[in-house]
């Protein structure tokens, strides 16, 4: 039975990788952070009760910013597969948290290698390094490949600059098999909620049930490659089982802005959006709605500009070429963005279906939170 150690294990990608490697028959081992609240939430389904036999599956109390805690992990667990999924994700973030989210996803990537090179475990322990695609940044090319340059745009992925070139040079100084999964975005029902796709399918979902009556975003111009998490979890497994460790892109090659990300969320729910007048002025109006389980009228303003949400600098253009991975992992997205919206929001829906219900009974129903 492999045993595999994933950092992060309690976010988007840390679960669907944690249920992809059970049901591979893996043992799994996941790093989580302790809260004064319970943040489990996502993967609390895995959960196995550790006074039971054979269980496969086992969180451990860490910290990326913490070497002796990792070096210990990695000892105890002996994985040989580790997947470097966590970080401090969020790139807006990042410019108010600059010096923590270098710590963690730049030296805490270095942390990581050291502790399998200190434990003499070079030769049996594979890793994966969460890469992105906001390397490429300010535009040099496109479709953006494993050759374009990078010119990395904030914190967050000038902190994944370090992590990337210090897992290549691990690899190349001391023949660890180490790999970076340089993946674009990727959404799903259990992507955070102040990400973009789902700050809009939640706002749609709660505008729809009368939850909530405006959405108020940043930049819509931006353009984004946007595939299923579910089909990029999948591709992290491939590029770990490979003869030799090489850096992958791996994207769906089709790129959307925000503004059409919004129309077509709001499209799941029956209601035409159109967008009137330009930068801070931008306003999205609803001219139609099919449904009559929503009553949203016509003239309706559901979208407002809100500078806060800008980037001090912005990555403008984000697309993916995979075809490396599509050749030498066999890797094939099984999603498109019309069915990723659709599930996003139809999740969405149910979720807050029970608020709707609550407050059509006069209960009191909480706010959105999601900045
Ligand atoms: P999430 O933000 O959903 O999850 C991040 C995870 O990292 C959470 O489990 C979080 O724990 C954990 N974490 C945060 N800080 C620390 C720390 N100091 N020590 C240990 N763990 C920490 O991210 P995603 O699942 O979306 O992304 C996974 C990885 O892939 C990240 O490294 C991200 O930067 C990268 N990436 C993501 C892309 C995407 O589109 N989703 C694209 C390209 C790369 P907690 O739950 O306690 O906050
Ligand atoms: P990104 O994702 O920065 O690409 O990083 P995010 O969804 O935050 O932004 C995408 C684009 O949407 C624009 N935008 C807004 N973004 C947010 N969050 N909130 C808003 O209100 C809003 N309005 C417009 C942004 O300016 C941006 O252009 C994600 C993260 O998962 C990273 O960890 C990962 O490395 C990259 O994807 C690939």
């Amino acid at each position: 039975m492999k045993r595999a150690l994933i950092t992060g294990i309690t976010g988007q990608d840390g679960t669907y990788l944690a249920e992809l490697l059970l049901s591979k028959g893996y043992e799994v081992h996941g790093i989580k952070r302790r809260s004064s609240l319970i943040n489990t939430e996502r993967i609390d389904h895995l959960y196995q009760d550790p006074h039971e036999e054979h269980v496969r599956f086992t969180l451990h109390y860490g910290d990326l910013t913490d070497s002796t805690n990792l070096i210990r992990i990695v000892q105890e667990v002996q994985p040989d597969e580790i997947y470097n999924l966590g970080a401090m994700s969020h790139v807006k973030v990042s410019f108010d948290t600059p010096e923590y989210t270098a710590d963690v996803d730049g030296v805490g990537t270095l942390r990581l290698l050291e502790a399998v090179r200190i434990l003499g475990l070079t030769h049996k322990t594979r890793i994966y390094q969460a890469s992105t695609s906001e390397l490429y940044g300010l535009v040099q090319e496109v479709p953006q490949r494993e050759t374009t340059p990078f010119y990395p745009r904030s914190p967050y992925a000038v902190a994944k600059l370090y992590g990337y070139w210090i897992t290549v040079n691990y690899r190349e100084a001391y023949g660890m098999y180490a790999c970076n999964g340089i993946l674009f975005n990727h959404e799903s029902p259990l992507r955070g909620e102040t990400f973009v796709t789902r700050k809009i399918t939640r706002a749609a979902a709660r505008i729809a049930l009368g939850l909530q009556q405006e959405l108020y975003l940043g930049n819509l111009d931006a353009k984004r490659d946007w595939g299923h998490a579910k089909d990029y979890v999948e591709a992290m497994w491939r590029m770990l089982q490979q003869d030799k460790p090489e850096d992958y892109v791996i994207a769906t090659g089709v790129t959307t802005t925000v503004r059409e990300f919004v129309r077509l969320a709001f499209a799941e729910v029956g209601v035409n959006v159109a967008f009137e007048g330009e930068g801070i002025a931008e306003k999205g109006v609803v001219t139609a709605c099919h449904n009559p389980e929503y009553q949203l009228p016509t003239g309706s303003v559901v979208v407002q500009i809100d500078e806060r949400y800008f980037r001090p600098t912005e990555v403008e253009l984000l697309i993916g070429d995979p075809s490396k991975a599509k050749e030498q992992l066999q890797w094939e997205p099984q999603y498109d963005l019309p069915a990723l919206v659709g599930e996003m929001m139809k999740s969405d829906l149910t979720l807050f279906h029970r608020d709707a219900y609550l407050r059509a009974g006069g209960h009191p129903v909480p706010g959105a939170f999601a900045e």
